[in-house]
């Protein structure tokens, strides 16, 4: 706190209020009598980012002014959110700014609502680098996060007729207070053209990329706060824009369209994120951006570096580390060997060393369908340099396999970064195996079945090379800020270290013993029940009743993650209460939401499904009092913000083996709900540290599921099962969509269908039987609180600050900046 007062001070900032004046009459020209809504929030967010920028400055000094090693990490996403609420939190503004605030005769809640959510990701793995930024500025650990200033980010998702609707998200339409242009770092990035070869003054043969078309990178700075900690760390975000601004010629002459063209094209690669979170899609644009953003951060790191250390680049490798966030940057391969040896005249042996020894690859998925593949026509057309560095690395790679394991032709083409046939691809993560010192993957059974199943050779070639890193969350914004009264009462009971140090939460485990504390505990959840009741009220016009048991789904829309298991569930209860069968259920409120990519038709139709069977239900008079369904729309980062606090049950079923890590998952275990789960992802890791006893545990194991797919006849489980059986009749039947017959007939054949790779009928039975244990639990309430007491107390090992220092000291090497 002394810190900050003290950087303030010399900053002459004001108190807060005065701040907010300021912004509002002078920075923003705001002088009605009437305060917009718009302008507070501008007027505040201005005032709470200077008293950050202070602290900013000083931490990049002390960056620039250490021969440390320096970590990068490359994402294609970051799903930041909202950041005024999270800088308050950080630099404990809290009660200051309300006081301010009442002065406008506004609250902090109705400022913040203000603000456009950075939509910059698709979901897990974008939330996750956010939440890894939050907890390596918590850390105070010398890590830079380099990404892409989308213009447009995640589309809203409206629901029309019941089927998803998206509208572009243009976040940054009001102007973005929490950035800063840096044009002053811009980078020229090349496209197009061809190589051409030469022999230099030593004669030693080169490349160079010639005939290029160019666009340059403009970086914005965001800053990232540390916890009340005077650490501020930078995400830059890339912008794309045109070389020159527009051709005057053409335009005097009349070709108005043809002079704004170029420049049209270049801005086009930062337009818009891709909404695709679990499929490739091979769109040259997409290429395009992949390639912008590494070759701008690799380019800005290297002239970093000549800058503070010339053009000797012997301990580059040490001194400096690139954490790929999945393949989509695994460019940086080809690209630092390309900038090392063409830019700064590096032969391919040290190229190669310095390169190796300073990349790092996240592996965040098993399916197939999302793992990229490039087609070689295209990556040579659009990047000729960096495709005759692949083939090189390729063939060098090639040649060190036949020495290992000579004549295993077949060996050789499974391994090979370029796959045979008449149109051959690049692979993405094998570039990235063959080019990193680390491979990791993001939950302990995930690992696993990397190193024998989808890696399997390339661990058994390198076995040292793959670690784990099961994922986290950052309590800072998962607990403290979204779950205030939860906040204070475990800071009431245990005082506020585990705001940095979630382990110590377990010493609320003995509480989960005295009924008084249960008792404020349910107060608290209670409380948060109600905000959610009205948020639902407000979106969607259903009312959840607050003794039901809020069982919540909430993540992208896909088959594998089996919104669809929980629909099926859904009917079922329905069709108990419409034959009177209701002795032993508790009232239950069901959420779903998410978006689905929006060219995956399936997963559309699932939404519409959602829907419709929420509107039967939800007009059925038997059903009044036990059982609603919701869809709730345009889910995204501040949505989760009121969810995860009123979530009583997470719906954490996927088929096993197909879900990596899950981080919802961690987020609502923190926030005391229970989960139901499959063993799958970090559930493994959710049920060994809260004991199995406070889990409810359904479905195959990963093995199982393998062992069912051989010989998998689902309609035999169903002529076997009466409940499975009425519930696929009131489908088929079109009981939930009359007015369309057989709309959902994709659906329920993929169900009945032998191959249907989500085994969904195979675990339906275990899945009703775990839903009746959970019904049987949250008749007890005292029971059912001492368990979710247990669950928030177990929750330390999900803390993205524990799997930040765990890359840290195994695969980074870094140490915090003090
Ligand atoms: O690691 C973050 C997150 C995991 O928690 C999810 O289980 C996983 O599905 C997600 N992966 C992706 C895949 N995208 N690609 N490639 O989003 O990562």
């Amino acid at each position: 706190q002394a810190h900050t007062d003290m950087s303030n001070t010399e900053a002459g900032l004001g108190p807060v209020d005065q701040e907010i004046y300021r912004h509002l009459n002078f920075t923003l020209g705001h002088h009605h009598e009437e305060v917009n809504k718009e302008y507070l929030y501008r007027a505040l967010a201005i005032s709470v980012r200077d008293r950050l920028i202070a602290q900013w400055n000083d931490t990049q000094e002390k960056m620039d002014g250490t021969e440390r090693k320096r970590v990068y990490y490359l994402s294609l996403e970051f799903l930041i959110g909202r950041s005024l609420t999270n800088a308050i939190l950080n630099l404990d503004l809290e009660d200051s700014v309300r006081d301010a605030l009442q002065s406008y005769g506004t609250t902090l809640e109705e400022a913040a609502e203000q603000e456009h959510d950075a939509g910059l990701g698709n979901g897990g793995l974008g939330r996750l680098a956010a939440c890894f930024l939050d907890s390596c500025a918590n850390l105070k650990l010398p890590v830079v996060g380099y990404g892409i200033r989308y213009e447009y980010g995640m589309f809203n998702q409206r629901i029309e007729n019941g089927r998803q609707v998206e509208d572009p998200d243009h976040w940054l339409r009001g102007g973005n207070p929490w950035e800063l242009a840096r044009p002053e770092d811009s980078r020229r990035i090349h496209f197009y053209g061809n190589t051409e070869y030469g022999v230099d003054a030593n004669g030693e043969p080169y490349g160079s990329w010639a005939n290029s078309y160019d666009v340059l990178a403009v970086p914005y700075d965001m800053p990232i706060p540390g916890f009340r900690n005077g650490t501020v760390n930078t995400l830059r975000l890339w912008k794309s824009s045109a070389t020159a601004e527009f051709n005057l010629e053409e335009f005097n002459a009349g070709g108005y369209s043809e002079a704004v063209a170029q420049k049209n094209l270049a801005e086009q690669i930062s337009m818009v994120l891709y909404p695709n979170d679990s499929s490739e899609n091979g769109k040259e644009l997409r290429l395009k951006q992949q390639y912008f953003l590494v070759s701008a951060s690799l380019q800005d790191v290297l002239h970093n570096w000549v800058a503070q250390y010339g053009k000797d680049f012997t301990n580059f490798g040490e001194r400096n580390c690139f954490q790929l966030n999945d393949t989509h940057p695994a460019c940086a391969v080809p690209e630092l060997m390309r900038l090392l040896m063409d830019e700064y005249g590096l032969g391919w042996d040290k190229a190669w060393k310095i390169t190796t020894s300073c990349m790092a690859y996240t592996n965040h998925t098993l399916l197939p369908e999302a793992l990229e593949r490039w087609s070689v026509s295209l990556y040579g057309r659009l990047l000729p340099r960096l495709m005759d560095i692949i083939r090189e690395i390729d063939a060098r790679f090639m040649k060190e396999l036949a020495q290992k394991f000579p004549n295993q032709p077949e060996l050789y083409g499974r391994m090979s970064l370029i796959d045979g046939g008449h149109d051959p691809h690049v692979r993405m993560a094998y570039l990235a195996i063959v080019g990193s010192f680390s491979v990791n993957g993001v939950a302990g059974l995930h690992t696993e079945l990397l190193k024998s199943g989808l890696f399997a050779d390339f661990y058994k070639l390198w076995p040292k090379k793959f670690n784990n890193k099961t994922n986290g969350v950052t309590q800072r914004r998962w607990l403290s800020h979204c779950n205030p009264g939860l906040r204070d009462l475990v800071t009431e009971t245990i005082g506020s270290d585990w705001q940095t140090d979630l382990e110590k939460i377990s010493d609320l485990a003995p509480y989960a013993e005295d009924a008084s504390f249960r008792t404020r505990w349910q107060a608290v959840k209670r409380h948060n029940k109600s905000a959610l009741i009205d948020y639902v009220a407000q979106r969607t016009g259903v009312h959840f009743g607050l003794d039901a048991l809020f069982d919540v789904q909430v993540k992208r829309i896909h088959e594998y993650k089996r919104q669809l298991l929980n629909v099926l569930h859904v009917i079922h209860l329905y069709d108990r209460i419409c034959q009177g069968d209701t002795a032993d259920m508790v009232p239950r409120c069901v959420l779903i939401g998410g978006k689905a990519a929006p060219g995956y038709h399936i997963a559309k139709l699932i939404i519409k499904l959602i829907n419709d069977v929420a509107n039967v239900v939800n007009n059925e008079p038997k059903a009044n009092e036990l059982l609603k369904l919701v869809f709730l729309p345009n889910y995204r980062v501040s949505a989760m913000e009121v969810i995860c606090p009123a979530t009583e049950l997470s719906e954490q079923i996927s088929t096993a083996g197909k879900e990596a890590s899950g981080t919802g998952n961690m987020k609502f275990m923190m926030n005391g709900a229970l989960t139901i789960g499959a063993l799958d992802g970090a559930n493994i890791e959710i049920r060994e540290q809260v004991g199995k006893e406070n889990f409810f545990l359904f479905g195959q194991t990963a093995a199982e599921v393998a062992k069912t797919r051989q010989a998998y006849d689902p309609n035999a489980i169903i002529a076997g099962d009466a409940d499975v059986e009425r519930v696929l009749t009131l489908l088929e039947g079109g009981h939930f969509n009359p007015t369309e017959p057989g709309i959902f007939s994709v659906l329920t054949s993929g169900l009945r269908n032998p191959h249907d790779p989500w085994v969904t009928i195979a675990d339906f039975r275990s899945f009703i039987d775990a839903q009746k244990a959970v019904n049987k639990a949250y008749t007890d309430q005292q029971d059912w609180n001492r368990m979710s007491i247990l669950n928030t107390a177990a929750s330390g090992w999900f803390s993205s600050d524990r799997t930040i220092q765990q890359y840290a000291d195994e695969i980074w090497n870094v140490k915090p900046l003090n």
